[in-house]
């Protein structure tokens, strides 16, 4: 079993029960972990409570408001986290958002603005988290992120999407590089295909998900829990010699041909 009693794990990203940062939240309250969730809007504020409650944290953990395109919110919400918990240990990015028609939308017609919004909330986002939770991290640590096989192959309907992935698995490698030597590991979990929030309303998902069951490996696709025991074993002692990577989560699914 992994052990992560006396540590504290900040999840930006967990909207509802089948958020793949709540599965992670789930793995890392079952360890022993003490968490912090990060919800994006006001709105979310009873239900992030709530979801808290739910994972039995509701008086060791705490929730915090924290718009992630915002630089001042990254900040209030860290010197919020830091009043309460002095060091943090694990931070998990499961967050993504690119405009619906750019999603949607042939690349070719990608507007700069459309662009620009789906790389500073998937991409920057974690460049921006990242230098706000270091200095908390003062014991060394694990930041985790959730990326997509759309960052290398050409998937219909991700489009500006699988650019701003590919983005954020540079940033991974580069942020691993300068957070090493403050014994900060930067890891990302490529996940297969889930019906979550994110994956509603992008058309022909089933199609997506099909394909996977007939190729992949294993037949079938993947869960949200097989996605938090990886996020688990990233962010936990056992992963100490592991940093910079992109660990597919996925039935096997990036290693096939045809
Ligand atoms: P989700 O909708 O549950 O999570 C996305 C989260 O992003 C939500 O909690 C939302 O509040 C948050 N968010 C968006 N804009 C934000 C902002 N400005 N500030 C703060 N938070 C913001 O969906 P999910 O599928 O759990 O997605 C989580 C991550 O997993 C994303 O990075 C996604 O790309 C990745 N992923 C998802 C799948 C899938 O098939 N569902 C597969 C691989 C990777
Ligand atoms: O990263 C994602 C999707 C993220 C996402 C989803 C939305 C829908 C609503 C980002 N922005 C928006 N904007 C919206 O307005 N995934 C990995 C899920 C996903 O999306 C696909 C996939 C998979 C998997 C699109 C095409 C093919 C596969």
């Amino acid at each position: 079993m992994i052990d992560m009693k006396g540590k504290v794990a900040v999840i930006f990203g967990v909207a509802n029960k089948r958020s793949i940062a709540y599965a992670i939240a789930e793995k890392l309250a079952a360890a022993g972990a003490t968490l912090v969730l990060s919800y994006q809007s006001d709105r979310l504020k009873k239900e992030s409570e709530e979801l808290l409650a739910s994972l039995g944290q509701s008086d060791t953990g705490l929730a915090v408001q924290c718009d992630v395109s915002v630089d001042a919110e990254i900040d209030a919400a860290f010197a919020q986290i830091q009043g309460k918990f002095p060091v943090v240990h694990t931070v998990v990015h499961s967050v993504a958002f690119a405009p619906a028609d750019a999603i949607k939308n042939d690349v070719l017609l990608t507007k700069r603005e459309d662009f620009r919004i789906a790389h500073d909330i998937s991409v920057y986002s974690l460049i921006a988290v990242s230098r706000g939770a270091a200095p908390l991290m003062s014991e060394g640590g694990s930041i985790l992120t959730l990326t997509y096989y759309g960052s290398d192959k050409v998937f219909p309907n991700y489009n500006v999407m699988g650019v701003a992935k590919a983005a954020l698995e540079a940033t991974v490698r580069y942020l691993a590089a300068s957070l090493g030597p403050k014994n900060i590991r930067v890891n990302a979990v490529s996940a297969g295909p889930i019906k979550t929030l994110a994956a509603r309303g992008i058309g022909d998902f089933s199609t997506i998900l099909d394909a996977v069951t007939e190729r992949a490996p294993l037949h079938r696709n993947v869960e949200q829990s097989e996605v938090g025991n990886t996020a688990l074993f990233l962010a936990s002692d056992l992963a100490s010699g592991i940093t910079g990577e992109i660990t597919f989560v996925d039935c096997g699914f990036n290693v096939t041909g045809i």
